[in-house]
C-alpha cells in the first residue's frame, strides 16, 4: 500500500511522519523545494513537540521521502490550506489545484481523502473536478455506490503543539461520498490512529470540523465579553470565572487578548458564508473576539492616562507574540496586532519578548521594535503588557515589581491583572 500526503505542512508533516512510524511507505509531496529538500534531511520545517526526532527516524529508515513530483499511489491525502478571501469567503483553490495534480495519475481503486477544513459541499466539488478531468474513471456520487475510485472527507481535528499526539489518540469523523469509501478509509485511519474512527457522510463530516472550531470560537467569545463586563463592573474577571466553574455544569473558557491561529479565527466563516441568516451567534462571536486586539490597546491607551504619563516618554515590554501559548507559530496572532497597533502611539521605546523565535519577521518592523529577552525587555520598560501565556512567563510572576504598570491579558499574574 502506497500513501501520498499532499502539503507538508503544521498538519501534513506532522501525519507524514506518524503514518511512516508504523512502517508504511509515505510520500510527501509538496510544491516548495525548500521543504522538500529539508525534510528529506530528516529536518522539520515547523516546529513541533517531538516531530524532529520522529521525522529523523522515518526518514533514515527510508519510510518517508519527499518530493515535488507526484507518482502513483493506493492513498493521496490531501493536507493543504483552505484560507479566507478578503471578503471572508473560503479560499479552497489549494485544495482544488492539489485535486487537479491527482488526476494526473489517479488509477481505479485509488481513494482520494481530504483533510483540508472545507465549506460543506466542497468534497461534492472535488468529485465534480476529477469526473471532468478523467472521463475514463467512473466518480461516485453521495448516493451512489458505483464507482471505480474512493472519496472521502476526514477532517484533522489536532491541536498545535500537541500534534502528534492527538494525530494517534483522537477519535476520527469518516465521511465518505459513498459507503465505499467510508469503508477504505475507515480501514486506512484504523491503520495508525488508536482513537474511535467514527463513519459518516461527507456533508456531515464537512460541518463537524466547522461547528468543533465554531464552538469553541463562541465559548472564547463569551469569556471574552465577561472580561469586558467585569472591567465595566470594576470586578476581577479572573476569579470571578473561577467562582463560576466550581458550579459542576459551569466550564468557562479564559478570556484572552483574541482568537488567533490558522483555524478557530477562520472556520467559523465557512458556516456564516453557507448560512448567513442563521449563523447569529457564530459571527457575533467572531466579531466580539475580533475586537479584543482594539480593546487590549484602549486599556494601554488608559493605563497611560491614570498614570499621568504619555507614550512618547514611556517604555513599553510587550510579552509574547505568538497566537497561543509555547508555539512559534505568529499566524493570525492578536498579539501582533497588537503590538502594531500599539506602534501609532509612538512610545519611546517599544521591547519584544518571543523565546519561541529567534529574529522578528519582515512584517514587524524592525526600526520600531526591538526583539529581546523577558529580562532586559522588563527591566528596561515602565509598562509590561502580558499578550502569551507561555511557561516562562508564569515562571516570572511580577507582581512583586514596584513602579510598573503591568497589564495582564491572560490572567496568569491574576489579581494585578487591571
Ligand atoms: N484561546 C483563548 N482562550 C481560551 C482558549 C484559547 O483566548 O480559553 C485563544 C488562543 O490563545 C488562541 C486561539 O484561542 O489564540 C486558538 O487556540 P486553541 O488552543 O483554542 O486552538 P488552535 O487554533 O490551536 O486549534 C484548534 C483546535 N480546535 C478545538 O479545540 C475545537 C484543534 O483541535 C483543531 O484541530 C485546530 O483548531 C484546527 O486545525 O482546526
Amino acid at each position: 500500500m502506497k500513501i501520498t500526503i499532499l502539503g507538508l505542512g503544521y498538519i501534513g508533516l506532522p501525519t507524514a511522519a506518524l503514518i511512516a512510524s508504523k512502517n508504511i511507505k509515505v510520500c510527501g509531496y509538496d510544491v516548495n523545494k525548500e521543504i522538500v529538500s529539508s525534510i528529506n534531511k530528516g529536518k522539520a520545517h515547523i516546529r513541533e513537540k517531538n516531530l524532529d526526532i520522529l521525522l529523523k527516524k522515518v526518514v533514515t529508515k527510508g519510510y518517508l521521502k519527499a518530493d515535488t513530483v507526484l507518482y502513483e499511489s493506493d492513498i493521496f491525502l490531501i493536507a493543504v490550506p483552505t484560507p479566507i478571501k478578503r471578503n471572508k469567503e473560503p479560499d479552497i483553490s489549494f485544495v482544488k489545484s492539489a485535486v487537479k495534480d491527482i488526476c494526473k495519475v489517479l488509477k481505479k481503486n485509488n481513494t482520494v481523502i481530504l483533510e483540508s477544513t472545507i465549506p460543506v459541499g466542497a468534497t461534492q466539488e472535488i468529485a465534480k473536478i476529477i469526473s471532468s478531468e478523467r472521463k475514463d474513471l467512473r466518480v461516485p456520487s453521495s448516493v451512489g455506490e458505483k464507482g471505480d475510485i474512493n472519496i472521502s472527507y476526514c477532517p484533522e481535528r489536532v491541536l498545535p503543539g500537541n500534534i502528534l499526539k492527538e494525530l494517534e489518540m483522537n477519535d476520527r469523523v469518516i465521511g465518505g461520498i459513498n459507503k465505499k469509501s467510508t469503508k477504505i478509509s475507515l480501514a486506512f485511519y484504523k491503520s495508525f490512529v488508536k482513537g474511535k474512527c467514527l463513519e459518516t457522510d461527507n456533508r456531515t463530516a464537512e460541518l463537524c470540523k466547522l461547528v468543533e472550531n465554531s464552538y469553541r470560537d463562541a465559548n472564547i467569545a463569551f469569556a471574552n465579553e465577561l472580561s469586558l463586563i467585569s472591567e465595566n463592573l470594576d470586578i476581577d474577571v479572573w476569579n470571578l470565572i473561577k467562582l463560576a466553574n466550581h458550579h459542576p455544569r459551569v466550564n468557562i473558557l479564559n478570556p484572552g487578548p483574541g482568537v488567533g491561529g490558522h483555524c478557530i479565527a477562520i472556520d467559523p466563516w465557512f458556516i456564516i458564508n453557507s448560512a448567513p441568516r442563521q449563523a447569529r451567534l457564530i459571527k457575533l462571536s467572531r466579531e466580539i473576539n475580533d475586537q479584543m486586539p482594539f480593546k487590549v490597546v484602549s486599556k494601554v491607551k488608559r493605563s497611560l492616562k491614570v498614570n499621568n504619563l504619555v507614550a512618547e516618554d514611556s517604555t513599553i515590554a510587550c510579552l509574547g507574540l505568538s497566537f497561543k501559548a509555547n508555539i512559534d507559530d505568529l499566524r493570525e496572532s492578536p498579539a501582533v496586532k497588537v503590538v502594531n497597533k500599539l506602534k501609532s502611539l509612538n512610545f519611546k521605546k517599544m521591547y519584544l519578548v518571543e523565546p519561541n523565535i529567534k529574529k522578528l519577521p519582515s512584517y514587524l518592523d524592525e526600526n520600531k521594535f526591538e526583539l529581546v529577552n523577558f529580562k532586559s525587555a522588563v527591566s528596561k520598560s515602565n509598562i509590561v503588557l502580558l499578550l502569551v501565556d507561555h511557561s516562562e512567563f508564569r515562571k516570572n510572576s511580577l507582581k512583586k515589581q514596584e513602579g510598573k504598570i503591568i497589564i495582564d491579558t491572560r490572567g496568569i499574574w491574576a489579581s494585578n491583572h487591571k
